[in-house]
């Protein structure tokens, strides 16, 4: 899988977006009467993580996760009342750089979004307005995190549950959209990151206050080992995913996040699970979970067991999950069972 710099090379990188913002603050003076050394600062920051999500795009050979980046952060750019104009002069100096390089594949990324970059929404709806079976549990839920209150949040949960709602409902139209949703709060700047843990810990806690009510019917007898990439923190979805396994019968073994990809392959060949559940969020890891699936297939003691992936890329990309060489791709909790419940389905009389 090809990557724009050498594996590894933060210096290379670092080195290129210095170069990229020193040509566009030379052609736009005013850049440095706005925003300073600081800012200076932190447009390199900034660029060398765009040049990430462009790596993790190009060896994906998926267009649409640069796209989706691109779209992401214009909608920061507007809600932050930054000037979109400086957003595009930077690609287009990217674009600039790596055509006068020679760089025909990231050059051509730069140009699709360039391209497509009026067309793109300003700034994501909100994501409790959408047809959602439990939307005023979950419109209670989220006030009641926006006002700090973990206990009359953890109180309205346990008391749906106690009610009937069942967990996987609970954590589907619950849970999920209004996590989604505290994101895109703090995306569009109202909400501050304080706010946003206080949320992301109150969730965890009731998570496992919901333990009891996690007891599984007759277990199937297979096994899931469910895992976040290396470097990738974003844990809370595929915990779900896991719990949503062993409400359907499945052993699961939870590894939680940032795992190496040798601690993956090791712990696969001691267990042996029928499924493994990847779980990917932030772009930039992408390649190191195509690394995995190939270090996976290459060896023989994991020949038999299977791979699903999830999280943020894979719903915005849909084909993203062959590329990187997995087995299946789950948009959400219920629909990785459901899939698992189809292949791994016993023949059924002729
Ligand atoms: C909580 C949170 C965090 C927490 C995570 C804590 C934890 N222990 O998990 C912390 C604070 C660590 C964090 C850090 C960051 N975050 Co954050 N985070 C979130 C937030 C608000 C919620 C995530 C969540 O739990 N969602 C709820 C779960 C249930 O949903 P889900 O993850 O989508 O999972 C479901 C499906 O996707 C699927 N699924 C997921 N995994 C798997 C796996 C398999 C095998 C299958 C089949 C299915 C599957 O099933 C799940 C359940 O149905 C999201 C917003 C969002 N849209 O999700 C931002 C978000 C993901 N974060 C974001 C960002 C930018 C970051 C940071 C880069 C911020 C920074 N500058 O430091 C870092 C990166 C850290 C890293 N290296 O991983 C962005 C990503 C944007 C992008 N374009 O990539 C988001 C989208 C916020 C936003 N709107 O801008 N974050």
């Amino acid at each position: 899988m090809g990557l724009i710099f050498d594996a590894g090379s933060d210096p290379q990188r670092r080195a290129f977006a210095e170069r990229a913002v020193l040509r566009y603050w030379l052609r736009h003076p005013e850049m440095a009467q706005r925003y300073g050394t600081e800012g200076r600062r932190r447009c390199v920051e900034d660029l060398q993580y765009t040049l990430l999500y462009l790596e993790a795009a190009t060896a994906t050979g998926s267009l649409e996760l640069f796209r989706s980046y691109t779209e992401w952060l214009r909608s920061i750019f507007i809600c932050h009342h930054l000037d979109v104009a400086d957003l595009a002069g930077t690609l287009e100096t990217l674009l600039e750089i790596f055509t006068e390089r020679g760089d025909a594949l990231p050059a051509e990324y730069l140009a699709d979004s360039l391209r497509l970059m009026d067309s793109m929404e300003d700034v994501p709806p909100n994501l409790l307005a959408e047809n959602n079976p439990h939307r005023t549990l979950a419109q209670g839920y989220l006030a009641l995190l926006l006002d700090q209150d973990r206990q009359g949040a953890a109180d309205l949960i346990i008391n749906a549950a106690d009610t009937g709602i069942p967990l996987t409902d609970l954590y589907l139209h619950v849970f999920q959209p209004c996590l989604h949703e505290v994101g895109r709060l703090w995306m569009t700047g109202r909400l501050t990151i304080p706010q946003e843990h206080f949320a992301t810990t109150a969730t965890q806690s009731i998570l496992a206050q919901l333990q009891p009510y996690a007891a599984c019917r007759s277990g199937t007898g297979r096994r899931l080992l469910a895992v976040c990439i290396d470097g990738e923190l974003h844990e809370i979805g595929l915990r779900m995913v896991g719990d949503v396994f062993t409400l359907n019968g499945w052993e699961t073994t939870f590894l939680g996040a940032s795992v190496p990809v040798a601690g993956i392959v090791g712990a696969v060949k001691a267990d042996r699970p029928e499924l493994l559940a990847l779980s990917v969020t932030i772009a930039p890891n992408l390649p190191k979970a195509a690394a995995l699936v190939e270090a996976l297939r290459a060896d023989p003691g994991c020949a038999n067991t299977r791979i699903i992936v999830g999280g943020h890329p894979f719903n915005r990309c849909p084909d993203l999950w062959r590329r990187i060489g997995a087995d299946a791709h789950g948009r959400d909790a219920a629909a990785a069972v459901a899939w698992a419940d189809r292949h791994f389905a016993l023949p059924g009389p002729a």
